[in-house]
């Protein structure tokens, strides 16, 4: 698992080199962000189940087949799949927001998902959807907190959309 800080130091370290003036940069702009990465963090983490909960009912309004019978949502039991994988994707995505990389979303949460959706034939559109939402809700919680620059929320919940979507070969 890697964080801003790591990432660089590895990819300096690959090919020997000292830390120069665009790594600098990359790192002052990390530190830079540093507080808002833990305030944007502290937001989700006190409403966590909250978005959850928003986030899936917004969901299943726009695509109510899913709890419908036949729907891949439809029973308890994925139902609440369906809600635990969504606060699975809001929790690490905290986790990328204070490292300031994507890599423990790689490892911990992408790696084999789209195959294990696929055979379940969780649907990947409506999972995509679900991540916008949550990623929408933060956001504008962080406004109305005061956060003045809010666009860094976006990079773990577009990398998981991505990384989901891609098509498999
Ligand atoms: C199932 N989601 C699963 C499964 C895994 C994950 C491994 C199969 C095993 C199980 O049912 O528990 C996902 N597991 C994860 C992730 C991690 C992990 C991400 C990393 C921490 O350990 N169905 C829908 C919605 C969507 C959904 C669009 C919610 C957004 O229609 C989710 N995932 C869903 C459902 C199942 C599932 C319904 C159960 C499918 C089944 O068993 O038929």
């Amino acid at each position: 698992m890697r964080d801003a800080v790591t990432t660089l130091i590895k990819n300096y370290d690959v090919t020997g080199r000292y830390l120069d003036r665009n790594a600098m940069d990359e790192l002052k702009a990390y530190f830079d962000s540093g507080s808002a990465r833990i305030a944007a963090a502290s937001l989700i983490n006190t409403s966590s189940s909250d978005i959850v909960k928003k986030a899936a009912a917004l969901l299943f309004e726009e695509v109510p087949e899913l709890i419908r019978p036949s729907g891949n949502a439809y029973t308890t039991r994925r139902f609440s799949a369906c809600l635990r994988d969504m606060d699975y994707y809001l929790r690490y995505a905290t986790y990328a927001l204070v490292a300031g990389d994507n890599n423990v979303l790689d490892e911990r949460v992408l790696y084999g998902l789209r195959e294990t959706y696929n055979s379940l034939g969780v649907p990947i559109g409506p999972t995509v959807r679900g991540i916008q939402i949550m990623k929408d809700i933060i956001k504008e919680m962080a406004n109305e907190a005061g956060l003045s620059n809010t666009a860094f929320i976006d990079a773990p919940f577009d990398h998981m959309t991505r990384e989901v979507s891609e098509i498999s070969v």
